[in-house]
């Protein structure tokens, strides 16, 4: 365990008492240069975390970290379709408890940013019922804000949360809607005014806000962003620090120089509040991801990993908060160099928050997309220099000095003199994280799901089975499952005599799919199954085998799946999905018979879903001997031992097809690794030069989209763990395992002049360096080598310092290493740790 300092866990008690004492409400205002807070400008610096994305256990951490990151405010979206799964039946249970999760935020002592909505996007699944949609919303807008005050949790009470948002992102679709979006709008910015939050509401995308609402910018830069009103602040609500993924997709990397550069020219052109979309992005749990086809993993490459931190010890229960601070203070899962390049960003910006929201600014172009701002308060001065041009470094002469800044990136000169910060040049460690087995054989138990209410049409009949619906058309699957289920049967029966046109012929069948999955049997036998590429086209199942008819009375029985539905996009609600048809067997003759509008049944969920099978503890009817592979439609079940330690635990599901894993009764999510992403399109290194997109530096290709599934720790008991597998593709469990994350590697690259920190965090000690060269290294991580020149002793001093240590901190400079020999250059330091 290291040492913490002491002014730190001074620090830190002073945060624990001050939280109890009473609150002291405070103005929230603004003004055309900054948000207001008791009427001083402030510069705000916010991350989203997603309560639901992540557990109870996780918050404290996850915001501390967030926190050491140097952010003061914290937003997340109020998930209503979470909190509401049916109508007027509320859920603030577990992850969806709102008001802890900001209570944990006022713990921290940090700002909140509460964005109602209560439309959200955040690529998260659609399921609210939507029929007379405003009244609705007024319903559950109401509620929450009348929950958020009980508790005095808005600033004018006392509370963190400083602003709210109504609505999501409607500028880029209130075109569709005509006048009928405007005067949406309009009533939504007046249905906000009339709840009397006392503190601002803002609309984020949305060019005509009323003019009681600020709106806000969204995007990978913000910086050209000019709000639509003067009196209002330059806000970006949504700085995306890196981007979802999909099934069949790779992994989005958004790199730290580039995020940076982005903060650093929305700041440089006035902005004052910026928040990260996501700083830790989570999993999505249980059938929470939207989509279409929208992954369970949200990692987002923010700068803090899915997996977040370690869970709340124990030693707190106790109330031990000393020890309480040491562990916190060791473990995380840090996206590494993203997480602390921005830190050192945001401390900066912060230390001159004075200065930038008050100063006077002078900008100078100097062409090539090079620029400068000086910001000016009574001769106290702070510079930026920004170059966007995507190629070139570019010297300027400032002052009569000369500056290099390199190609997209912006140095900040918090005196006008020296660079101390510039977005290209990363001086934090790279860590690399390794996945281990924790080794235990996993005994496998099975069985089959049961299709029982399709094996004999002709009896049920006179007896329509419970939960079931009839219609003589096919129905959307959205409107009968209500969003509880992925599965929706559709069953029909059709009788075969000597008039029919496919009596006594080898027929197909022909279903035309909304989507996502279709399985298809007849007479309770499978004839086949397809599915969506990417979810977004109709899906076309045709069975051109022969198939052999009875005469008399035949069962059509479709089990269609959705892979989460549509969460985006004008008249997204209106999107149906499942068979709307037609549906029909077509003799070799091509004569017809449309089934479309015969007498269909419906039956929401699977078998096993009904029967909770993930939570049950009777073994009687669970088989342990022929283990199946490859077979579709089975359940099964083994338990697993928790891997000792705080390290974050997954689940490596390589050799399974696609299904739902439960783990003691949690749904931890939809899985599907037999769905790789496509050969092509990835890099192994990535130029941060120039505008991102989402398709720009990609990984994993040709790779299981998603191998490795999150089981927060709170999720888990020592022994006995229970883990429940619906497979319905087919696949094999065998190499099925449970496996601890940790950092296996921390790359270090510093530039003279600063400080290098490497930590293997999670409590281990850095074992061996293998590498370290202060002079002019060449290469990137993974492949430094020595450069032209270099100080001898650089390997030694590295290994003195780390070796055996948790972690240690270098000054990079001639004074600690021996002379370089390097001319008219600044040293860098590159150092490859094993921890
Ligand atoms: C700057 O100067 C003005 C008048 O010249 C004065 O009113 C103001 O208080 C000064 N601000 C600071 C921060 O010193
Ligand atoms: C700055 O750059 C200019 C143009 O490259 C050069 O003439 C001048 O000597 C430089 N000044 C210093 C102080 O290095
Ligand atoms: C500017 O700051 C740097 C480092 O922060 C310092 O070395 C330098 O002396 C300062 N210059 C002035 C004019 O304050
Ligand atoms: C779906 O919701 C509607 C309206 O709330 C209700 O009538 C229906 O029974 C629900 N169906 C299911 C499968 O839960
Ligand atoms: C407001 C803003 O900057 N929007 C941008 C967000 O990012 C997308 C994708 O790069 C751009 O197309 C938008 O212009």
């Amino acid at each position: 365990m290291t040492m913490v300092s002491f002014s730190r866990l001074v620090a830190y008690i002073i945060v624990l008492f001050s939280a109890c004492l009473p609150a002291i409400a405070v103005e929230v205002s603004y003004d055309g240069r900054a948000i207001k807070i008791d009427g001083e400008r402030r510069i705000l610096i916010s991350g989203s975390i997603h309560y639901p994305r992540s557990t109870p256990e996780m918050w404290p951490s996850l915001i501390q970290k967030a926190k050491d990151g140097g952010l003061n405010t914290i937003e997340t979206y109020v998930f209503w379709n979470a909190h509401e799964p049916q109508r007027r039946q509320y859920d603030f249970s577990g992850n969806l408890d709102l008001i802890k999760f900001i209570k944990t935020i006022q713990n921290e002592g940090l700002y909140a940013l509460l964005r109602i909505g209560p439309y959200v996007c955040a690529e998260w699944n659609y399921g609210t019922n939507n029929d007379a949609f405003m009244n609705e919303m007024k319903t559950f807008t109401t509620l929450i804000v009348d929950k958020v005050k009980q508790e005095n949790l808005f600033a004018s009470q006392g509370g963190p949360i400083i602003l709210a948002q109504i609505e999501n992102e409607y500028g880029n679709v209130i075109q569709s809607y005509g006048d009928d979006g405007k005067q949406y709008i309009n009533w939504c910015a007046d249905f906000a005014e009339s709840l009397s939050i006392g503190v601002p509401w803002i609309m984020c995308q949305e060019g005509d806000a009323p003019q009681s609402m600020i709106n806000t910018c969204n995007g990978w830069y913000c910086d050209q962003f000019t709000p639509s009103r003067h009196d209002v602040p330059k806000i970006w609500t949504e700085n995306w620090t890196g981007w979802y993924k999909d099934w069949g997709g790779k992994d989005p990397h958004r790199t730290a120089e580039d995020l940076a550069f982005a903060v650093g020219r929305f700041y440089q052109y006035g902005g004052t509040l910026q928040n990260y979309y996501m700083y830790h992005g989570g999993t999505n749990f249980g059938r929470t991801s939207g989509g279409p086809y929208i992954a369970t993993t949200y990692d987002y490459d923010a700068p803090l990993d899915e997996y977040g931190t370690k869970t709340e010890a124990k030693i707190f229960v106790i109330s031990l908060f000393i020890l309480n601070v040491l562990i916190r203070s060791v473990l995380g899962n840090l996206n590494q160099p993203k997480w602390g390049h921005l830190k050192q960003l945001h401390l900066l910006l912060i230390s001159m928050e004075k200065i930038l929201t008050h100063g006077e600014v002078t900008n100078h172009d100097y062409g090539k997309m090079m620029s400068s701002t000086v910001y000016d308060l009574n001769g106290t001065r702070v510079c930026f220099f920004g170059n966007a041009n995507e190629k070139e470094d570019i010297q300027i002469t400032f002052e009569g000095t000369n500056y290099t800044v390199p190609a997209w990136s912006v140095s900040i000169l918090p005196n006008c003199s020296k660079e101390v910060y510039n977005t290209a040049r990363v001086n934090s460690q790279t860590s690399v994280m390794a996945k281990k087995p924790y080794a235990q054989k996993l005994e496998w138990t099975w069985r089959a799901e049961q299709f029982e209410h399709f094996k004999s049409p002709s009896q049920k009949q006179s007896s329509p089975l419970k939960g079931v619906t009839y219609a003589t058309h096919l129905l959307d699957q959205k409107a009968l499952t209500n969003d509880t289920s992925d599965y929706l049967w559709y069953t029909t029966s059709v009788d075969i005599d000597e008039n029919s046109p496919v009596y006594g012929q080898e027929a197909s069948l022909e279903v035309q799919s909304k989507g996502h999955i279709l399985h298809a049997f007849v007479n309770a036998r499978h004839i086949g199954s397809k599915w969506a590429k990417d979810g977004h086209y109709d899906l076309y199942f045709e069975r051109s085998a022969k198939l052999k008819l009875r005469h008399g009375k035949n069962s059509i029985s479709l089990l269609s799946a959705t892979v989460g539905l549509q969460n985006y996009g004008a008249y997204f609600d209106k999107e149906e999905n499942g068979i709307l048809g037609p549906v029909k067997l077509i003799a070799p003759n091509s004569q017809e018979l449309d089934l479309s509008t015969n007498q269909w049944e419906f039956k929401v969920g699977l078998n096993g879903e009904e029967r909770e099978l993930y939570k049950d503890d009777d073994h009687r009817n669970w088989h342990t001997d022929k283990l199946p592979f490859n077979r579709m439609f089975v359940w099964y079940k083994t338990t697993f031992q928790s891997p000792p330690g705080e390290d974050p635990v997954v689940l490596d599901l390589l050799g399974l097809g696609k299904g739902i894993a439960w783990v003691n009764g949690h749904n931890i999510g939809r899985y599907w690794p037999s769905y790789h992403a496509d050969e092509n399109g990835c890099s192994s290194t990535c130029d941060y030069r120039g505008a991102y997109t989402n398709n720009k530096c990609l990984t994993n290709c040709g790779q299981p989209s998603q191998r490795w599934y999150h089981v927060p720790r709170s999720f888990l008991q020592k022994e006995g763990n229970t883990l429940v597998l619906f497979e319905e593709f087919g696949g094999n469990p065998s190499n099925v395992n449970v496996q601890t994350v940790t950092v296996g590697k921390a790359y270090g690259n510093a530039y003279e002049g600063n400080n290098l920190e490497l930590s293997c965090q999670g409590g281990r000690v850095i074992s061996e360096i293998k590498f370290a060269s202060f002079g002019d290294p060449k290469g990137t991580y993974g492949s430094f080598e020595k450069g032209s020149c270099e100080s001898p002793n650089s390997l030694s001093v590295i290994k003195q310092a780390c070796v055996g240590k948790e972690s240690c901190s270098i000054d990079v400079s001639e004074g600690i290493f021996e002379p370089s020999g390097c001319k008219d250059l600044t040293a860098r330091l590159a150092v490859e740790a094993l921890c």
